[in-house]
């Protein structure tokens, strides 16, 4: 159990583990040990998997580019896990923890971070994350169609940010604990 109650609130972002990793219990391990490590809160997760038309709607803004149809097929290939996760300041924080979007640059520049560690290709690069408030928004709705994120700002925040909250081996996600 965590009793921590946090200074500043609470921001969500959308992080996923993708096929490359999620192929490997070892990998999957490590990289949801370090968002423990890092004391996100993990509002929700769920393992799915796409087809080709929901990795094309994801990332359509990529339409035309040369990795374009890589990084489509590759995204619909295998199971991912995706997490709603709260920390003070999620979206940058879960970036930071990602390393660069290049594999080499992350093994060159970046060794400790999760790509730099685990990442095998550009495309197959074991994580995602939301890179703003607007698309951490848009891709949590995406991830988890039936989550309503203003509604949890406005009702959750506060009280995940005082909790307490404990951490559900089964479930993989914090929850509120009643006092
Ligand atoms: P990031 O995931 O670091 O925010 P984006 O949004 O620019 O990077 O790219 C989305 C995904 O497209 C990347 N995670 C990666 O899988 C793939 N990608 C981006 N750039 C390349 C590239 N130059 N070669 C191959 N795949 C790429």
């Amino acid at each position: 159990m965590s009793a921590c109650r946090w200074a500043r609130s609470l921001q969500l972002t959308l992080a996923v583990i993708k096929p490359d990793a999620m192929a490997h219990p070892i990998m999957f391990d490590t990289v949801h040990q370090r968002i423990l490590d890092n004391k996100f809160l993990i509002v929700r997760n769920r393992e799915l998997q796409w087809r080709a038309k929901d990795s094309q709607r994801f990332y359509h803004e990529h339409a035309g580019r040369f990795f374009y149809q890589r990084l489509v097929e590759f995204m619909s290939s295998g199971p991912m896990r995706a997490y709603i996760l709260a920390h003070e300041d999620a979206i940058q924080l879960w970036r930071k923890m990602m390393g660069p979007t290049k594999v080499f640059r992350a093994h060159i520049t970046a060794p400790e971070t999760i790509r730099g560690h685990l990442g095998l290709t550009d495309t197959r690069n074991t994580t995602h994350g939301s890179d703003s408030a607007e698309s951490a928004c848009r891709e949590i709705s995406f991830f988890f169609p039936d989550f309503d994120v203003s509604r949890w700002y406005e009702e959750q925040e506060p009280l995940y940010r005082a909790g307490p909250v404990c951490y559900d081996e089964e479930t993989l996600e914090h929850r509120l604990v009643e006092q």
